[in-house]
């Protein structure tokens, strides 16, 4: 019988493969896979116990807060203020960055976190998901200060996801590799799935939301027409998919292979950057992507070397497939100098704007 492995066992057993490894960060995905757990149970009775709809209230983003949203936030928080192992979260529910209590220890790692992306699809009983990333304290002092957030993604500690679907998945990697986990609610317990996920060579589908079309510049209208293979009777045309949930759009890309995108565009000059936030979306799904042989770019370069200027900063993302990624690079270079000089003059925070605003 082929051995069930737990979370909890593959994270002590990629532990043991780091001899300095104190524990710390293994109990900290802990923490995470329970957090995820508690609002895996919440989101599948959601339509029973009338979480659904409006909390009343909206978030920093502008956008009404779903009951999920504020209560996948909080358990987030609760579930990590105490613990000793962070020093600092910062979470898209919440404005500022968000301090360890006075009354608890701080520790060295700083958890960024999206509680319930694509929350919108709570009401048509959607997808819906939450995405984290974990760095180390760079800043002097016990307490985190907003440099600690503001770190590129290529200094991720460790990322993941956990996409609450007709199964509850936790994906995740420390930078060896990207490991799948399934929920087992009979256990209460995250299973091995999904050993070693790389992103499939052949692309399958491409993703994004084409109602936006004739906004977009047009080297990306110019990517799509490729992707269709609408210039070439030989090449086949590949799939599109599109639920409007990131993580449930990107998990797919990972595990049956081609790419998704929501790119910028010139509707109000003063905003290029498209809609996805850096920090807490895409830079953890970029370093996972990465794990698993693909690339993630705003359209430029890639997102791991994005030094974040602000904590709700966003960027345009393409992500999957090294090559359809690069094509799509290619296609904005060659047809939109327009967009590429708007978006540069803001990409690493506005000229004069004060270092860390
Ligand atoms: P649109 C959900 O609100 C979200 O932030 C992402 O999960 C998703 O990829 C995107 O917005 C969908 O945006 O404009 O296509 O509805």
């Amino acid at each position: 019988m082929e051995r069930i492995l737990t979370i909890e066992r593959h994270i002590l057993d990629t532990q043991r493969e780091h001899p300095l490894a104190t524990g710390v960060l293994s109990r900290l995905l802990y923490d995470i896979a329970l957090a995820a757990k508690i609002i895996a149970r919440e989101t599948t009775r959601a339509g029973l116990v009338n979480i659904l709809g409006s909390a009343g209230q909206t978030n920093v983003q502008g956008e009404e807060q779903q009951k999920l949203d504020v209560f996948a936030h909080r358990t987030i928080f609760r579930m990590n203020d105490h613990t000793g192992r962070l020093c600092l979260m910062a979470s898209e529910e919440h404005e500022d960055i968000i301090p360890i209590p006075d009354k608890y220890p701080c520790g060295k790692y700083v958890l960024v976190f999206d509680p319930l992306d694509g929350s919108s699809n709570t009401d048509v009983n959607g997808n819906v998901a939450t995405i984290f990333a974990i760095h180390r304290k760079i800043t002097p002092g016990d307490q985190g200060q907003l440099d600690d957030v503001l770190q590129p993604g290529r200094d991720i500690v460790a990322a993941g996801y956990v996409v609450y679907g007709p199964s509850t998945m936790l994906v995740y990697s420390t930078g060896h590799g990207v490991h799948g986990f399934t929920l087992d609610p009979s256990v209460g317990e995250f299973l091995l799935s999904h050993p070693d996920i790389r992103i499939p060579a052949k692309p399958k589908y491409y993703s994004c939301n084409q109602g936006n079309e004739r906004y977009w510049p047009a080297g990306v209208r110019r990517f799509v027409e490729w992707l269709q293979a609408k210039d070439d009777p030989v090449r086949k045309p590949i799939d599109a998919r599109y639920s409007g949930a990131l993580v449930a759009d990107v998990h797919r890309i990972l595990l049956q292979g081609g790419v998704f995108f929501y790119p910028g565009d010139l509707r109000d000059p003063a905003k290029p950057y498209g809609k996805l936030r850096l920090i807490y979306e895409c830079a953890p799904l970029a370093f996972l992507v990465a794990q698993a042989g693909g690339y993630a770019s705003d359209g430029l370069g890639s997102v791991l070397d994005l030094a974040p200027h602000t904590l709700h900063q966003r960027i345009p993302f393409f992500i999957g497939d090294r090559t359809l990624v690069e094509q799509a690079e290619r296609f904005i270079q060659e047809h939109d100098g327009e967009w590429v000089q708007t978006y540069s003059a803001v990409r690493h925070g506005a000229p004069g704007a004060a270092a860390r605003a």
